[in-house]
């Protein structure tokens, strides 16, 4: 080691498809050394060109370093692949989606296997991966003091949040915002096809849809205010009253436009209900008590 050369931490990766190969270049341009093994060799050995140690076992990565990440289709494929490795006195971080029960579960497993636990949720895409103008960050959960610990190598890919010392919550988080997205990708589905058989250029809308999703987007810190005061009321711009007697318009238009309204009925037919129940003047937030089984 040179006097101004700081030795960077040694990760071992497990799990080398597009997000896991983009977690690898980024440990390794920031110098990490890196120890991967996949199933698929290939794709570790397209790694091993570039500098990365390749094990030619999941055990024997899992024996090369302290730290080790895995970064796998869902949480089979972690039992399946860890199954035969000694986790004793590992950290192992998971960051494969999953959900918050089988992150409980999983850091129960380590933990039995003598391992310290951190359950992920990425959210980035592997683009995003190891370019910090892209704003991509982890959820962490589990053990604060691993996640102290190597919160300086995690934080090398992307950025990381941690959110408690349940396991669970990370892949809450993950799913919570992932959830979100789906709404927004349905309620977009459903505007481009209102404009499909029209002689509108999609890519002439898709500006004026991004910029008024984004415009509406910080009316969720109104619904968590309410949420949190219990007075739905609070703050309300427009009122489900108002918002249920403008659903006929919708329907309408999807009809004369041969578009079905499957994706937006399921809301309205919340929203119906919510204003039934005398709450005219609320906001939509109490549409999410009627979810709550
Ligand atoms: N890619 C994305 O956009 C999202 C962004 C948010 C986070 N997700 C999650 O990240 C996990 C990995 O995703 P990925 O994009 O790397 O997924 P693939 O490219 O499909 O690679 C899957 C890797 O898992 C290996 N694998 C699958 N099954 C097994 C198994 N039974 N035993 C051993 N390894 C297995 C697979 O190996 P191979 O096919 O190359 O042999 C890949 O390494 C995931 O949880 C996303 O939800 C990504």
């Amino acid at each position: 080691m040179t006097q101004n050369t700081v030795e960077k931490a040694p990760v071992t990766l497990l799990g080398l498809g597009a997000m896991g190969t983009a977690l690898a270049r980024a440990w390794m341009a920031d110098g990490h050394p890196l120890t991967v093994w996949n199933r698929t060799p290939a794709r570790a050995a397209a790694l091993g060109a570039e500098g990365a140690r390749v094990a030619d076992s999941a055990a024997e990565a899992v024996a090369a370093n302290a730290l080790v990440v895995v970064c796998l289709l869902d949480d089979a494929s972690v039992e399946e692949v860890l199954g035969g490795t000694e986790l004793a006195g590992r950290d192992l971080v998971n960051l494969t989606t999953g959900t918050p029960g089988q992150a409980r579960a999983r850091a129960e497993w380590a933990r039995e296997r003598g391992a310290r636990y951190l359950d992920g949720g990425i959210m980035a895409v592997p683009p995003m991966v190891g370019v910090p103008e892209a704003s991509g960050y982890v959820f962490y959960s589990g053990s604060r003091e691993l996640f102290e610990r190597h919160q300086e190598t995690l934080g090398v890919p992307v950025g990381t949040r941690y959110v408690g010392e349940d396991a669970g919550f990370a892949a809450l988080h993950d799913v919570a915002l992932l959830s979100a997205m789906y709404g927004m990708f349905a309620g977009a589905a459903h505007a481009f096809a209102l404009i499909r058989k029209e002689d509108i250029d999609p890519t002439s809308l898709a500006p004026l849809l991004a910029d008024w999703l984004v415009a509406m987007a910080p009316a969720v810190h109104t619904t968590a205010d309410q949420l949190k005061s219990g007075d739905y009321t609070k703050g309300v711009v427009s009122n489900i009253a108002m918002q249920v007697a403008g659903t006929p318009t919708f329907l309408s238009t999807a009809e004369q436009q041969g578009v079905s309204p499957e994706l937006l009925s399921p809301f309205f037919e919340l929203m119906r209900r919510r204003l039934a129940e005398g709450s005219g003047e609320e906001d939509l937030t109490g549409v999410i008590d009627l979810l709550l089984q």
